[in-house]
C-alpha cells in the first residue's frame, strides 16, 4: 500500500525556532535569545543591529508580538563586540532601542543563570557590554551564591532642554528633554493629572501618547532649542524628598498601548540628568526610583571629568528569571510574524 500524497506539511511541523531566557525586570520583561537567529553581518553592535533590521525583522515581531509576545515585551540579541567582553543589542515590539536598563539588568541575571559570568561563590562580577548607544560596565554582586542586585555604569546622561511648554489632549505642562541612554520628555505627573499607580495606567498611556506626539511635531518643527531627536517616551514622575534619599516615583509611557512596569534604566538615568541639572541632586548622592507597583531600583549620578553638563548614571536593580521557551512556527500558521493591536 502506498502513502497518499500529501501537499501540505503537517501542523506540528516547525518552520522556525527559537529558543529563549523569559525574566522581569520589576514586573518589565525582558525575553533573552540564546539559540535559533541566523549569522548576523558588521563590525559592530550598531552595524549588526542594522543588518539584523533590514533582514530579519520578521524575527523581531515574531518573538515580540502577540501571540508569543505582547506590546511590552523587549528582546535581546547577543552577538560578539570587538570592545567589550560581550555585546547585546535591543528589540522592541514596535522599535529598536539605542539601550535598554530593565533588560541589561535582565540580561545580567539570564547570563548568571547560564553560568557564563563568573563563579556563583563570587561576590562580585563586572563585564563590559556594547550597546549601540555605546560601551557600559556591568556589576553583578552575589549573596549566598544568588545574584543580590545588578547594577550598570550607563552611557552619559543629560538635560537638552529645560521648560519647554506643551499643550495636548486637553493638558498643559512643562516638559524638560533629557537623554538617558534613549530621549526622553520629563513630565511631572500632577501638572498632567495623572496618578501614580496602577489605576492610572490607561489615561497615563492616553495622556502621555498625544503628549509625546505633541513634543516631537515640536522637535521636527526645530521649535524645542538645543532638541534634534524625537524622544522616545514621555517620562511622569513626582519627587518625594530632597538629596540623597530622594525617592523619585515615576511611570514611562513608550505608546498608546505601552508603559514601562520598572523604574526604568534609561528612564531613571535621563531623570538624574534632570534632578542634577536643577541642583536638586549632586553627584554622588543615592535616590531610589519607584515604579508603580512600588518596586525600585537605586540611582546614583556620577560626575564626568571634563564634562560638566553630563553625568555618569549608575542604575542599580533585579531581574528575576521566569522561563525558559522554544518558540515555533508550525506549518501552516496563518499568522507566522504574529501581530499587535493597538
Ligand atoms: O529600562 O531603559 C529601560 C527601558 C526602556 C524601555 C523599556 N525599558
Amino acid at each position: 500500500m502506498t502513502a497518499p500524497a500529501t501537499t501540505t506539511a503537517p501542523a506540528t511541523t516547525a518552520r522556525r525556532w527559537i529558543a529563549t531566557i523569559d525574566s522581569h525586570t520589576a514586573g518589565h520583561p525582558t525575553r533573552v535569545v540564546t539559540g535559533g537567529l541566523p549569522v548576523l553581518s558588521g563590525d559592530s553592535v550598531r552595524a549588526r543591529r542594522d543588518d539584523f533590521r533590514t533582514r530579519f525583522d520578521a524575527l523581531r515581531t515574531f518573538l515580540l508580538h502577540e501571540p508569543r509576545g505582547h506590546a511590552a515585551m523587549v528582546g535581546v540579541v547577543m552577538t560578539e563586540s570587538r570592545v567589550a567582553d560581550f555585546g547585546a543589542f535591543f528589540l522592541g515590539s514596535y522599535t529598536y532601542l539605542e539601550m535598554c536598563g530593565h533588560a541589561t539588568i535582565g540580561l545580567a541575571v539570564t547570563l548568571d543563570h547560564m553560568g557564563l559570568i563568573g563563579p556563583a561563590e563570587a561576590a562580585e562580577t563586572a563585564f563590559t557590554l556594547e550597546v549601540p548607544a555605546g560601551v557600559i560596565t556591568v556589576r553583578v554582586s552575589r549573596q549566598a551564591g544568588r545574584v543580590a542586585a545588578v547594577t550598570f555604569e550607563n552611557v552619559p546622561a543629560r538635560v537638552a532642554a529645560s521648560g519647554v511648554p506643551v499643550s495636548a489632549g486637553g493638558v498643559a505642562v512643562c516638559a524638560d528633554v533629557a537623554w538617558g541612554g534613549n530621549w526622553y520628555g520629563l513630565v511631572p505627573a500632577a501638572e498632567a493629572g495623572i496618578a501614580l499607580e496602577p489605576a492610572g495606567v490607561s489615561q497615563a498611556m492616553a495622556t502621555g501618547a498625544v503628549l509625546k506626539a505633541r513634543l516631537n511635531a515640536m522637535i521636527a518643527a526645530g521649535a524645542v532649542d538645543g532638541v534634534h531627536e524625537p524622544v522616545d517616551s514621555i517620562l511622569f514622575y513626582d519627587t518625594q524628598g530632597r538629596g540623597a534619599g530622594l525617592v523619585s516615583r515615576q511611570l514611562v509611557v513608550l505608546e498608546a498601548n505601552k508603559f514601562d512596569r520598572s523604574p526604568c534604566g534609561t528612564g531613571s538615568s535621563a531623570r538624574l540628568a534632570q534632578l542634577v541639572a536643577r541642583g536638586e541632586l549632586a553627584p554622588g548622592e543615592t535616590i531610589r526610583t519607584r515604579n508603580i507597583l512600588g518596586v525600585d531600583f537605586t540611582a546614583t549620578p556620577v560626575a564626568i571629568a571634563g564634562e560638566p553638563g553630563s553625568i555618569r548614571p549608575h542604575i542599580a536593580g533585579l531581574a528575576h528569571i521566569t522561563g525558559e521557551h522554544r518558540f515555533v512556527l508550525a506549518g501552516g500558521d496563518p499568522l507566522p510574524d504574529g501581530f499587535l493591536c493597538r
